[in-house]
């Protein structure tokens, strides 16, 4: 049943890309090199958890669409650049041939740069409308939580390499791959209406949420080279802390004054995916 409802909403979420993309009037060939990994069959995970945060406070999801837009762009932004040469030196994403690889590596440059700024307007625009009064601070979690404190600094972690802790990875796992969860919750909590007590249980749910998301993305890609904990530390281990964080996530929960049951159904998805 989740995954029908994840279906349903990533078809919504596809298609206000799609318009809301359209509507920037970028002319060719701009258009096209933004279209090309940004209307990508993606998961669209992160836009439904802001759509969810919203919901999950009474708030209402047409406020939270553009928002939600705004954080796929900006995850797009991290993939397209961690695809780059000098990163991951990935050929292939969403089973196609990776940015880099189609327009040059000085343009997916840019297609991530543009991403990225695109993505804060849309959230800029969506916060506006939706009345809420201290936009300015969430523009501030979200320079902590994307910018050298958070996924940037994570990833730079990642790729300088070294001897590391089980604690060193899972602090880098955290920066790269919670902090974009936290703050599509934090968001969609936001533009619901949250007070300050439900939006600090979203964060940390997110917090546990992408831990386990990330080891799961390790596990179901144990072909890869690069190190990771299942890969230095072994599958049952890496099996073991998901199911750990999976469960840290739920209990979060248990205090949420909101609607909890999709958010919750959602770790548990994270828990079992197989994709
Ligand atoms: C170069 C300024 C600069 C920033 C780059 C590259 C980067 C910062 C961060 C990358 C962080 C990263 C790739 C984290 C991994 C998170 C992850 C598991 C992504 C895959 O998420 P899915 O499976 O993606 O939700 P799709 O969209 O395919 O569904």
């Amino acid at each position: 049943m989740i995954n029908d409802l994840l279906k349903r909403e990533k078809a919504q979420i596809d298609k206000a890309l799609g318009d809301f993309l359209l509507q920037e009037n970028f002319k060719p060939p701009l258009h096209e090199m933004l279209s090309y990994p940004l209307l990508s069959p993606g998961k669209r995970l992160r836009p439904i958890l802001v759509l969810w945060g919203c919901e999950s406070l009474g708030g209402k999801r047409e406020e939270a669409l553009k928002p939600a837009c705004g954080v796929e762009c900006l995850h797009v932004f991290s993939l397209v650049h961690d695809d780059l040469p000098g990163m991951d030196n990935s050929d292939i994403r969403w089973g196609k041939p990776t940015a880099h690889k189609v327009f040059g590596e000085g343009k997916a440059v840019l297609i991530g740069d543009a991403l990225l700024l695109l993505g804060i307007k849309w959230i800029s625009e969506g916060l506006k409308n939706s009345g809420v009064v201290d936009s300015l601070s969430i523009l501030c979690e979200l320079a902590q939580m994307v910018g050298p404190a958070g996924l940037v600094g994570g990833q730079f972690d990642d790729i300088s390499g070294g001897a590391r802790t089980l604690d060193d990875w899972l602090n880098i796992y955290e920066r790269k791959t919670s902090r974009l969860f936290q703050f599509s919750l934090l968001l969609g909590g936001t533009i619901g209406g949250g007070g300050e007590k439900e939006l600090n249980i979203l964060k940390e749910f997110g917090k546990y949420l992408g831990i386990a998301f990330q080891l799961g993305d390790d596990l179901l890609d144990l072909s890869k080279e690069e190190p990771s904990i299942p890969r230095e530390f072994g599958v049952e281990v890496a099996k073991k802390l998901e199911k750990g964080y999976i469960e840290k996530a739920v209990s979060a929960m248990s205090d949420f004054s909101g609607a909890r049951e999709k958010l919750i159904s959602f770790a548990e998805y994270i828990g079992q995916r197989n994709e």
